[in-house]
């Protein structure tokens, strides 16, 4: 990667047009709304190919050529002066949680194509192209893995693996991708890629607490996931004598607790989570005789991650041992934590102190598509902050202003990286 200058003169008061970016963002968030003022657009549901039509639209509407890859990734794309150049990407993902907010993936995504609106809006020519993608299946939430989209484009997850993977109903990604019709053919490779910036939420508490208004991104969390089976004996919860139980739900309970103690023994990163527990047959008067839970865990250290992954199997076959239980422990997300390109973050520093912005630099603690792209090109990102640092939640929110903030730090760290040809009219505000 080249080192960034700052922009040409006539371009260094440039700015992205706010309404036109929230309205973006209102208008997507209307597919999937929820009363609580959120969105529930899970990944390859007829709501999310709506929110995947509507982008196509826009873009298409601004002249970009559309490429899909064979997991529904989109791309499109803006053109530059010279064809054989690598393009500038930016990008994030349009699915959602099921209780997810407006701004988690929609945010960078919209902000990308808001960047191509501002270069069609001044007559801009940048030399490389511009493309502006959205990653299939970011969160994981109905398909686990996390990033599966980004993860298959650079090939840290399997194809093939990744199209059967089912949801609980039964689904595969492959049949949802068909019911969809988002199953492209277009080849689309990492080598394309000269850099990729992807604006994101904080969805953490450091940027409000702090009164900044920029996250520059060093880079993110690894993260193991794992699906855990306790497997013990249903029985009477009346007559069956505490001592002769194999009792499930206990297990689960100190696998849980086992999980939060490894946590805080890894800090200040370490983090652990139990988000998903069904127990079996789920009787107020009956011992569960089956758990099945999910384990979530991350650190920003290679070896601290695999010391606590570790230490969870261990903690899991000692709580069975003692509660006479069975489990199956099945591994869902297994990924080495990414420190982004030093000059891609050098240029979202830099376009961040060219627009006089307040700033730090800050580790995400949330897993993002451009952690997988920055194992095949130079890529960094861009945090604004989000209400109370709530995320993943309904009632998630961001200003107008930091929107705005990080969309113009995007244009300007693209430009940098793109190189500006020519520019027609005044290009001020
Ligand atoms: O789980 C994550 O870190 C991401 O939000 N999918
Ligand atoms: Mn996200
Ligand atoms: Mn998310």
């Amino acid at each position: 990667m080249n080192t960034y200058v700052s922009p040409t003169p006539d371009i260094t008061s440039l700015r992205t047009d706010s309404d036109r970016l929230w309205e973006a963002l209102m208008e997507m968030a209307k597919l999937g709304a929820t009363p609580k003022g959120g969105v529930n657009r899970q990944a390859l549901t007829d709501l999310e190919r709506k929110g995947r039509d509507l982008f196509i639209q826009w873009c298409r509407a601004e002249g970009c050529t559309i490429r899909i890859d064979n997991i529904g990734n989109i791309f499109a794309r803006r053109e530059g002066s010279d064809p054989n150049a690598k393009a500038v990407m930016a990008g994030s993902h349009l699915d959602s949680q099921p209780t997810g907010g407006k701004y988690d993936g929609c945010f960078g995504v919209l902000s990308g194509l808001e960047v191509i609106r501002t270069l069609n809006q001044h007559n801009i020519t940048t030399q490389s192209p511009i493309e502006v993608v959205a990653w299939t299946n970011e969160e994981g939430c109905r398909f686990p893995p996390c990033m599966m989209g980004s993860g298959v484009f650079t090939g840290e997850l399997a194809f093939d693996a990744m199209m059967a993977r089912a949801d609980a109903d039964g689904v595969t990604v492959s049949d949802a991708l068909d019911a969809i019709h988002y199953r492209g053919s277009d080849n689309v490779s990492p080598s394309e890629i000269k850099a990729y910036f992807e604006p994101h939420i904080e969805q953490g508490p450091i940027l409000e607490d702090t009164d900044t208004t920029i996250g520059v991104v060093i880079g993110g969390l690894g993260q193991k996931w794992f699906d855990l089976t306790l497997t013990g004996l249903e029985a009477h919860a009346g007559p069956t004598p505490m001592n002769l139980r194999r009792d499930a739900m206990m297990g689960a309970a100190e696998v849980t607790q086992a999980l939060n103690r490894i946590a805080f023994d890894h800090q200040p990163h370490g983090r652990g989570t139990v988000g998903c527990m069904t127990l079996h047959p789920g009787s107020r008067n009956v011992i569960p005789g089956q758990v099945k839970m999910t384990l979530d865990m991350r650190h920003w250290e290679p070896e601290a991650l695999e010391t606590m992954g570790q230490a969870v199997a261990a903690a899991v076959e000692e709580i069975c041992q003692r509660h006479g239980l069975e489990y199956h422990l099945e591994p869902t997300a297994n990924f080495a934590p990414e420190y982004f390109d030093k000059a891609c973050v050098d240029a979202v520093r830099q376009s961040t102190e060219h627009l006089e912005l307040s700033h730090m630099d800050i580790i995400s603690g949330a897993g993002h598509d451009a952690m997988f792209v920055g194992r095949v090109a130079p890529a960094a990102m861009i945090f604004i902050p989000c209400k109370d640092g709530i995320s993943h939640n309904e009632i998630e929110s961001a200003t107008p202003e930091h929107v705005h903030a990080g969309c113009n730090v995007l244009l300007h760290a693209m430009l940098n990286a793109a190189g500006i040809v020519s520019s027609v009219g005044g290009t001020g505000e």
